[in-house]
C-alpha cells in the first residue's frame, strides 16, 4: 500500500478518465433521474449499513441469511385444471423446488364460476380454474399444508380463496393454526396497475383489514398480504416508483389495519412484500436494501415496537416484461442475471421467468430450466455462503441511500395527499406509471435502450419453441361437471345460510373471512362467495385514461414519425375525420400496459382512439366498434383468450353487416396461433416487442394510405 499522501487522489482520477474517453461525460442518467458515476468512492458513503440481522436490517432481515437458510425456491405455477396444476407441482417439488405458489386463471380472480357467460375465453388460460373447495383439495392432493408453505396470487376473489385454502386444510387434518403461506391480498395496486379487483375501493380496504384481523388471531404462521411492487415495474414503473408505491402501500394497509382496532405488533410480523427484479443489477440490489431501510423508519413512525413488525420480508420475481420473444433463449441469460440481483439484495423467496415467459405459460422443459437457474446458484457457486457479500460497496451502498431518499421524496407526497387509498382514487400514481411506460417505450423504439434480437442484433429466422397450449373449451365442460357434481352433493338450505350470513356480514360489521369459511364447509362455489359480497358492495369498472405527448414527444421532428402524422393527415382528408381505432380489452384479461401504450402512441400521432373499459365481452366490445363507428378495432390480449375472444368478436361485427371495420391483434399471441387467428379474418398481428411506429405504418396501409419507404414497415409477422 502507498503512503495516503502518495496515493493519488479523485482529482488525479477524473484527469485521468477524462483522457482516456476524451472528455466524454461518463454519467448514466437513469429512467429515475439518478445520475450514476463512473465511479464511486468511500467519499459517496454517508451511511453505515450496520449488520444483517439487526435494525434497520439494510444488510438483511436474518444474521446468517443465506448462510443458515437460503432462499426459498418458490416458483408460480398453475394452468387447466385443479388435478393438471397438482400433477406439475408434485413434479416441480419431487425436482427440488422447495415452496409452492400458485397462479389461478382470471375467472377465478375476478370472482367469476367457470360457467359463468363473461369467462368463456378465459377458464384455465392464465392459471388454474378454480370454483369450489372440492377444487381446492385436488390442487394440493398429497401435499401436506402443515409442512409445505404455499403462496396464493389472490386479490379480487381473496375471501372465496382463501376461505376454500382453510377448508381444504381442515379437511386434509391440519387446522388453520399450522397453516403457512402468503396471500397477495394486495388490492391498492390492483387498482393501479393489475386490475382483478371486483368491488369498489373502500370494501375492497375492508376486506384487507377483515383479513388482517382474522388470520393474526387464528393463523400465526401465515402471512397475511404481501404488498406488491412487481405488477407496478412489470406496468412500466421506474424502481424508483415501485419502490415508493410499495412502502406508502403498507404504509395505508397499516393504518387501515389499526383503525379496525388492531394492535399493530399483533399484525404486522406477518405482511410481507413482492417485488420486480429487472434488468438494471446494481440498482436492483440496492432497490431491495432501500425497501428494507424505508419499511423500518415506517413501521418505526407509525409507533411499532417489536422489530418483527419493522422488518421486510420480501418474495422477488424476475422481470416478465424484460424478457423477448425473439430469440428467446437470451431470457435464460436475463432471468440468471435478474436471479442474481434478487439474491445479493437478500430475498426471502424467489420466482424465475421461464424462456417462453414472453409467449405461453411454462412447459416442463421451460420450467426445468427456470428452476435450475435458482439450484445452480444455489448449490453449485458458493455465492450462498456468505451474508450481504456486497455490503461495503461504494457503489451499492451510495445507490441505497440514494434510492431511500428519492422513493421517500414520494412517500412524503403520498402522505401529503392523504395516503394512497385517497392517492389512488386521485390516479396520479397510475399516471406517473403509464407515462413512465410510454418514455421506456420510446427508448427501445427508438432504440436508444437496447434490446438484444428485438432492436438489436436481430435475428434473420426465428425458430418457433414448443409451448403449452391449454384447451379452454375442454378445461370449462370439466369445471361446469364439477360444480353440477358439488351443487348436487351439498345440503342446499344450510348453503343458502352460510351465503345469506355473508350477506348480512356485509352490510354490517362481521368478519367475511370468517363467515366465507362456514360458506366454503357448506359447499358454496366461489362465484356464490363473490355475488354474496357483491349484492352488498357493487362491482366496480374503470375506464381508462391514456397518457399523451410522452411517446410522440421523444420523436421531435424525426422522419419516419411526421411521415405518419402526414398519413394521418392524408387519411383525414379522404374521409372527413380522423382516423378512428377502437383499442378493446376482451375478458378477464386486466393486463392493460400494451393496450395504454398503444392509445397513446396513436394518439400522439393523431388517431382518434376509443380506449375500450376493460373486461368487455366480444359482444359488448362489437357493439362499441359499430356506436363508435370506428375504422379499426385493436384487440390486445396477454391473457391467451385471443382463439376464443377475437373471431367471436369478427362474428358479431360480420352478423351487423360492418365487415368493414377491420380488426387487428396485439399482444402475447404465439406465432402457432398467427394462421388460425388470420383464418377467423386478423387482418393484421403485432406479437411482443412490436415497435409502435412499424405498427402504426402498418395500421395507415390497412386504412388505404401508403407510408414512404423510410415509414414501410418491417413485416411484424
Ligand atoms: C429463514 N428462516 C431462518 C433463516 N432464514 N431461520 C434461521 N436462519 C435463517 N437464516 C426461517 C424464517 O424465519 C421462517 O420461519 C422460515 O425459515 C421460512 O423462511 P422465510 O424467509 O420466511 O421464507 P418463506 O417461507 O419462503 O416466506 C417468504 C415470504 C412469504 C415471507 C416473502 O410471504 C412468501 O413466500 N411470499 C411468496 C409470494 C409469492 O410467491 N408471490 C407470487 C406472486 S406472482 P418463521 O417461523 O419466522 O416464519 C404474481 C404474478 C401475477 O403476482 O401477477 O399473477
Ligand atoms: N404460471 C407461471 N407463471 C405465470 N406468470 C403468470 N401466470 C403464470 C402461470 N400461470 C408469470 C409470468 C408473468 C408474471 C406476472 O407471472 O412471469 O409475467
Amino acid at each position: 500500500m502507498p503512503e495516503p499522501s502518495a496515493r493519488p487522489t479523485l482529482d488525479k482520477w477524473e484527469a485521468a478518465a477524462a483522457k482516456e474517453v476524451k472528455g466524454k461525460d461518463l454519467t448514466w442518467n437513469t429512467p429515475e433521474g439518478i445520475a450514476v458515476k463512473p465511479l464511486y468512492t468511500a467519499d459517496d458513503v454517508k451511511t453505515d449499513p450496520g449488520l444483517p440481522g439487526f435494525a434497520p436490517f439494510t444488510r438483511g432481515v436474518r444474521a446468517s441469511m443465506y448462510a443458515g437458510r437460503p432462499w426459498t425456491i418458490r416458483q408460480y405455477a398453475g394452468f387447466s385444471t385443479a388435478e393438471a396444476s397438482n400433477a406439475f407441482y408434485h413434479r416441480n417439488l419431487k425436482a427440488g423446488q422447495k415452496g409452492l405458489s400458485v397462479a389461478f386463471d382470471l375467472a377465478t380472480h375476478r370472482g367469476y364460476d367457470s360457467d359463468h357467460p363473461r369467462v368463456t375465453g378465459d377458464v384455465g388460460k392464465a392459471g388454474v380454474a378454480i370454483d369450489t373447495i372440492d377444487d381446492m383439495k385436488i390442487l394440493f392432493d398429497g401435499i401436506p399444508l402443515d409442512k409445505m408453505s404455499v403462496s396464493m396470487t389472490m386479490n379480487g376473489a381473496v375471501i372465496p380463496i382463501l376461505a376454500f385454502f382453510i377448508v381444504a386444510g381442515e379437511e386434509q387434518g391440519v387446522p388453520r393454526a399450522q397453516l403457512d403461506g402468503t396471500i397477495q391480498n394486495d388490492i391498492l395496486k390492483e387498482f393501479m396497475v393489475r386490475n382483478t379487483y371486483i368491488y369498489p375501493p373502500e370494501p375492497s380496504m375492508r376486506i384487507i383489514s377483515d383479513i388482517f384481523g382474522y388470520t393474526s388471531r387464528e393463523m400465526p404462521k401465515f402471512n397475511s398480504i404481501s404488498i406488491s411492487g412487481y405488477h407496478m415495474q412489470e406496468a412500466g414503473a421506474t424502481q424508483v416508483q415501485e419502490l415508493a408505491f410499495t412502502i406508502a402501500d403498507g404504509q395505508e394497509y397499516v393504518k387501515y389495519g389499526v383503525a379496525s382496532g388492531l394492535d399493530i405488533d399483533k399484525f404486522a410480523g406477518r405482511l410481507s412484500f413482492f417485488f420486480a427484479i429487472g434488468m438494471n443489477f446494481f440498482m436492483e440490489i440496492a432497490k431491495l436494501r432501500a425497501a428494507r431501510v424505508l419499511w423500518h423508519r415506517v413501521m418505526t413512525n407509525l409507533g411499532a415496537k417489536d422489530e418483527r413488525s419493522k422488518m421486510l420480508r420480501t418474495h422477488c420475481q424476475t422481470s416478465g416484461v424484460s424478457l423477448t420473444e425473439q430469440d428467446p433463449y437470451n431470457n435464460v441469460m436475463r432471468t440468471t442475471i435478474e436471479a442474481m440481483a434478487a439474491m445479493l439484495g437478500g430475498t426471502q423467496s424467489l420466482h424465475t421467468n421461464a424462456l417462453d415467459e414472453a409467449i405461453a405459460l411454462p412447459t416442463d422443459f421451460s420450467a426445468r430450466i427456470a428452476r435450475n437457474t435458482q439450484i445452480v446458484i444455489q448449490e453449485e457457486t458458493g455465492m450462498t455462503k456468505v451474508v450481504d457479500p456486497l455490503g461495503g460497496s461504494y457503489y451499492i451502498e451510495a445507490l441505497t441511500q440514494e434510492l431511500v431518499d428519492k422513493a421517500w421524496a414520494i412517500i412524503e407526497k403520498v402522505e401529503a395527499d392523504g395516503g394512497m387509498a385517497k392517492a389512488v382514487a386521485a390516479g396520479w400514481p397510475k399516471a406517473m406509471i403509464e407515462e413512465a411506460a410510454a418514455a421506456q417505450a420510446a427508448r427501445v423504439d427508438r432504440v436508444e435502450q437496447v434490446i438484444v434480437g428485438v432492436n438489436k442484433y436481430k435475428l434473420a429466422e426465428q425458430d418457433a419453441i414448443d409451448i403449452l397450449d391449454v384447451d379452454n373449451v375442454a378445461v370449462r365442460e370439466a369445471q361446469i361437471r364439477r360444480i353440477e357434481k358439488v351443487k348436487a352433493g351439498r345440503d342446499e338450505a344450510t348453503c343458502t345460510a352460510a351465503l345469506d350470513a355473508l350477506r348480512e356480514g356485509a352490510r354490517g360489521t362481521g368478519n367475511l373471512l370468517e363467515l366465507a369459511v362456514e360458506c366454503a364447509r357448506q359447499r358454496a362455489t366461489l362465484g356464490e362467495i363473490s355475488q354474496a359480497m357483491e349484492d352488498v358492495f357493487g362491482r366496480y369498472g374503470t375506464n381508462p385514461t391514456p397518457v399523451k405527448g410522452v411517446y410522440g414527444g421523444a420523436y421531435g421532428d424525426d422522419q419516419r414519425w411526421s411521415n405518419l402524422i402526414d398519413g394521418v393527415s392524408a387519411i383525414e382528408r379522404r374521409k372527413g375525420r380522423k382516423p378512428k381505432m377502437l383499442v378493446a380489452k376482451m375478458g378477464q384479461d386486466g393486463h392493460d400496459r400494451g393496450a395504454n401504450l398503444v392509445s397513446s402512441a396513436f394518439g400522439d400521432l393523431g388517431f382518434e382512439i376509443v380506449a375500450g373499459p376493460l373486461f368487455q365481452t366480444p359482444k359488448e366490445a362489437a357493439e362499441l366498434a359499430i356506436k363508435a363507428d370506428v375504422d379499426v378495432v385493436g384487440a390486445s390480449s396477454l391473457a391467451a383468450g385471443h382463439k376464443t375472444l377475437i373471431p367471436e368478436l369478427i362474428g358479431y361485427l360480420k352478423d351487423a353487416g360492418r365487415t368493414d371495420i377491420k380488426v387487428i391483434a396485439g399482444g402475447v399471441i404465439p406465432a402457432q396461433d398467427y394462421q388460425f387467428l388470420r383464418d377467423a379474418g386478423v387482418q393484421g398481428i403485432f406479437g411482443p416487442g412490436t415497435n409502435l411506429v412499424d405498427a402504426a405504418g402498418s395500421v395507415l396501409q390497412l386504412l388505404g394510405h401508403n407510408v414512404p419507404p423510410e415509414g414501410v414497415p418491417e413485416a411484424a409477422e
